[in-house]
């Protein structure tokens, strides 16, 4: 058995890990888990949740995608993507936002339901505006999460950024689509992205075309 395995749907936020590890550079088993299976016994097994992305790394399992990137930048520290020293305030502080209040205002405003400015008190995220109106700003001033340089915390906060420009879920600002570029151009990106279409090309072979 590999000390590495991924468990992943190409369509899934599986690609935020898949690009992850592509960024790390060392061999890993992937294994797709199709959507009608992953509340079977043998996959809840991995991930109680049932849910994809999901890592097995010397027998630990590391689940929820913010906390597989945060893992494999610390255990391989050869890659060069966890934060230097005076990054780490930074790394921490918009790899959480993301994963919290981001990935929360995202959602629910996508769901149609958005707290009354009196329910916002409670929410953590607050309103789904704020949050927009942070992460612009976040990047209007700077290229990537810890400022110049890139970090796990990039694969992660890009993820949510990319897909919410991609999807319409995020509003398409000058400084979203720029950070966006900056990503796509990463090798590790497109190694990542051709992987994933190959691997649902599998899942769902492409029809032939009518004559
Ligand atoms: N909090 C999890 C969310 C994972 C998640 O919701 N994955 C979806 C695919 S994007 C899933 O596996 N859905 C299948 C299901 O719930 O049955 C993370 O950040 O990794």
């Amino acid at each position: 058995m590999a000390d590495l395995i991924f468990y992943t749907n190409p369509q899934s936020r599986g690609r935020i890990i898949r690009w992850m590890l592509e960024e790390v550079g060392q061999p890993y088993e992937t294994q797709v888990v199709g959507y009608d299976t992953m509340k079977d016994a043998q996959y809840l097994a991995v991930n109680p949740m049932g849910k994809v992305p999901a890592i097995k790394h010397r027998g630990h399992v590391v689940t929820e995608a913010a906390a597989i990137c945060a893992y494999l930048a610390d255990v391989f520290p050869e890659a060069g993507l966890g934060p230097r020293d005076n990054e780490k305030a930074d790394y921490y502080r918009w790899l959480f936002y993301a994963a919290g209040p981001v990935e929360q205002a995202i959602t629910n405003h996508h769901a149609k339901w958005d707290p009354s400015p009196e329910q916002g008190r409670m929410f953590g995220y607050g309103s789904y505006d704020r949050v927009v109106e942070v992460l612009d700003e976040l990047f209007s001033l700077r290229d990537y999460v810890c400022g110049g340089h890139f970090t796990a915390a990039d694969v992660y906060v890009g993820s949510a950024v990319m897909w919410g420009v991609q999807f319409g879920t995020l509003p398409k600002r000058d400084s979203f689509v720029r950070y966006s570029e900056r990503l796509q151009g990463r090798e590790a990106f497109k190694r990542a992205r051709q992987k994933d279409d190959e691997a649902q090309a599998q899942i769902q072979p492409q029809q032939p075309q009518p004559a």
